[in-house]
């Protein structure tokens, strides 16, 4: 028997069922969860719909960093009732300011070894120190919190064998723009992604959780690093040095793809407009004038990113074109900018201190001009994002973002010969008073939960039938992303509790006529090509598509959470068996899909084009539990009927 993978040890402790045979379903324990706003809401109401009155894991704890803009009622209503909801159900709560989910939880919870799900796709982050951390849907959040399994298909294992080390400039999002360059935004689907080999090192926390972090942009399952010395370090000046524990994997550990990167051969790369794997090196494009630079998200906004950023703009302001951002990633890393003088370096340069959130991140305010160029140390890029429709969006590192704040233009940094020589503190400065703790169960029963106008009915699901006839309403490319099907921002952020308002928006970064067309059908179908719905967790990219009356979606692949987020809302997700046959239907034609009870059983279903009369073989290898799911009409329903 050939030794384990560092994720497979961690299965291995967790499994509930299955085997560790790649492809096949398991089901595995969650001792952590974490939830942020933006799809918080939704799960604490499924929860709340499950019936059970207190979570069963080790730890859970509800955040709220992305609708923090308040330009109306509706985020101060559901940032109540979260609260309200995680005092009850026995959750710590995060209060708005107290920084972004991931880098807190990096910070405060994280513990190596443990299994964490979170309702937000970049949970992987917890993977810098050792955690086997998953973004999900809201409702597998809901169910793991009541104490359920989480279901999914063992992955690859695929080890990226660092060797060298960065050199001055060079950084850890270099390495993970990197990989994107190498193996695209699909190249991870299906795979854990470790990160192993002499160079990890000579990386430190931050840097593993900006790897981990953009590790969901690959399509990864998730991603994980070794927890080593450097674990114990960090976790130490945490206060937190008893949550250490060593792991590795074994030396004959067998990978499905061993990917060799030497750190120290990395140049600055930078991801142009509009998908991260459009990588190039940054001085292919250096020269390009800048309108703006935003520094910050749950990928670059830890305390040693912007001591960097702050070294590199003492004594010197930004260019007066640029309009640049800083957002801390937690109130820890702002106080502790703040007492070191860092703070002061970075307001004198020019720069706009926002909230420590997502912010600009998800559009939530600070979007860049009309056609602006924006660089940004974010993980996304995707079109309409940043909440400009024309905007250019290039993702980039800390150092690559303040050469361009200074210059006004893309600049290669390691050209200015600036230092970005820092010493980190032994402890970080701990204070949790921002962290709320749960009521005890006995209090709890006294707890009210403080609900708001906003809070909509959740959309009816219907079980699938035998035979499902539809026109086809819309048929998109590859590679769409969740944003697009359901975009975000500051004008439909805070309306993830209405699905009926959201549904105005749901594919309006394609055609914007689709929800008036769906509603008027009644059932619809969509199509669409590779690695369909990559990006985040968001289950209202099948919720929403659900209350417009989409019965199934048929494409050439799926992105992973996004396929288990149709299931469970109970629409059904085909790929084409003949990849070719997308070139056989078209928007407007009736489509009908036969035996779909037969082809849930044994994989293959018909599909029969009636305004051209083709038939053709569509596929889906659904587990015992996702046939029961679908035919129950999704999983709140499913769970429900089990109880
Ligand atoms: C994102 O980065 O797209 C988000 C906003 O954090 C999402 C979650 C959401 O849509 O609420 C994610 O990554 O899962
Ligand atoms: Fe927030 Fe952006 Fe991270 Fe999503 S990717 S959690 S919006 S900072």
């Amino acid at each position: 028997m050939s030794g384990l993978t560092l994720a497979q040890k961690i299965i291995q402790k967790h499994l509930v069922s299955g085997e560790m045979i790649a492809g096949t379903e398991i089901a595995l324990r969650i001792d952590q969860t974490l939830t942020q706003d933006a799809t918080g809401t939704m799960a604490y109401l499924e929860f709340e719909a499950m019936g059970i009155d207190r979570v069963r894991t080790e730890k859970s704890v509800a955040y709220i960093d992305h609708n923090t803009l308040q330009s109306g009622f509706e985020n101060a209503d559901d940032h109540r009732f979260i609260q309200s909801a995680a005092k009850k159900f026995g959750l710590y709560f995060s209060r708005p300011g107290n920084g972004i989910c991931h880098q807190v939880h990096l910070e405060r919870f994280g513990v190596p070894g443990k299994t964490l799900m979170g309702s937000d796709s970049h949970t992987p982050t917890g993977g810098g120190i050792g955690m086997l951390a998953f973004g999900a849907g809201g409702l597998d959040v809901a169910v793991a919190m009541g104490g359920g399994e989480y279901y999914i298909t063992m992955p690859k294992m695929y080890k990226v064998n660092l060797t060298g080390k960065l050199r001055p400039c060079v950084t850890a999002k270099d390495a993970s723009l990197e990989l994107l360059r190498r193996i695209s935004v699909k190249g991870g689907v299906g795979a854990i992604i470790e990160w192993n080999g002499e160079g990890v090192k000579t990386l430190s926390v931050p840097e593993r959780a900006t790897i981990t972090n953009m590790g969901t942009e690959v399509g990864a399952t998730t991603s994980i690093f070794p927890s080593d010395e450097t674990t114990r370090l960090f976790l130490q000046a945490q206060g937190r040095e008893e949550d250490y524990i060593p792991l590795d994997s074994d030396p004959d550990a067998v990978y499905d793809m061993v990917i060799d990167m030497d750190l120290s051969t990395l140049e600055p790369l930078i991801a142009c407009p509009h998908s991260p794997d459009n990588v190039v090196k940054v001085s292919e494009v250096a020269g390009t004038k800048v309108d703006q630079v935003c520094i910050g998200s749950c990928t670059n906004s830890s305390l040693m990113d912007l001591l960097k950023v702050a070294k590199m703009l003492e004594g010197k302001t930004v260019a007066p074109s640029v309009s640049v951002s800083v957002s801390p990633g937690s109130r820890q890393v702002l106080t502790m900018l703040a007492d070191c003088g860092a703070l002061s370096a970075i307001l004198s340069s020019g720069a706009r201190v926002l909230e420590c959130a997502c912010g600009p991140c998800i559009g939530m305010g600070f979007s860049p001009n009309s056609g602006g160029v924006s660089l940004r140390t974010f993980n996304r890029n995707f079109e309409g994002r940043s909440g400009t429709a024309d905007g250019k969006v290039y993702l980039v590192s800390p150092e690559t973002a303040v050469a361009a704040a200074l210059t006004g233009y893309i600049t290669d940094p390691t050209t200015l010969g600036l230092s970005t020589e820092i010493t980190m503190p032994e402890a970080f400065k701990i204070d949790d008073s921002a962290i709320l703790p749960p009521a005890s169960p006995e209090e709890a029963k006294d707890v009210e939960i403080l609900r708001g106008p906003n809070i909509k009915e959740f959309p009816k699901s219907r079980p699938v039938t035998d035979s499902i006839s539809a026109p086809l309403l819309l048929k998109v490319g590859d590679n769409i992303t969740t944003d697009h099907i359901m975009p975000a921002g500051s004008k439909i952020l805070p309306y993830r509790s209405n699905i009926p308002y959201l549904s105005q928006y749901c594919f309006g970064v394609c055609d914007k006529t689709f929800p008036q067309r769906a509603l008027e059908a009644g059932s619809s179908i969509v199509v669409g090509g590779e690695n369909y719905g990559q990006g985040s967790s968001r289950e209202h990219a099948a919720l929403v598509p659900l209350y417009l009356g989409v019965r199934c979606v048929i494409a050439k692949s799926f992105a992973r959470i996004h396929v288990a987020n149709l299931v469970n809302a109970g629409i059904l997700p085909l790929t084409f068996q003949d990849p070719k046959d997308y070139d056989s239907v078209s928007q407007g034609d009736n489509l009908r899909l036969e035996n779909v009870f037969e082809g849930l059983k044994n994989g293959t279903f018909t599909l029969v084009n009636e305004t051209t009369g083709k038939r053709m073989n569509l596929q889906a290898n659904f587990t015992d539990r996702q046939q029961k799911i679908l035919l129950a009409g999704g999983l709140l329903d499913y769970t429900r009927e089990a109880k």
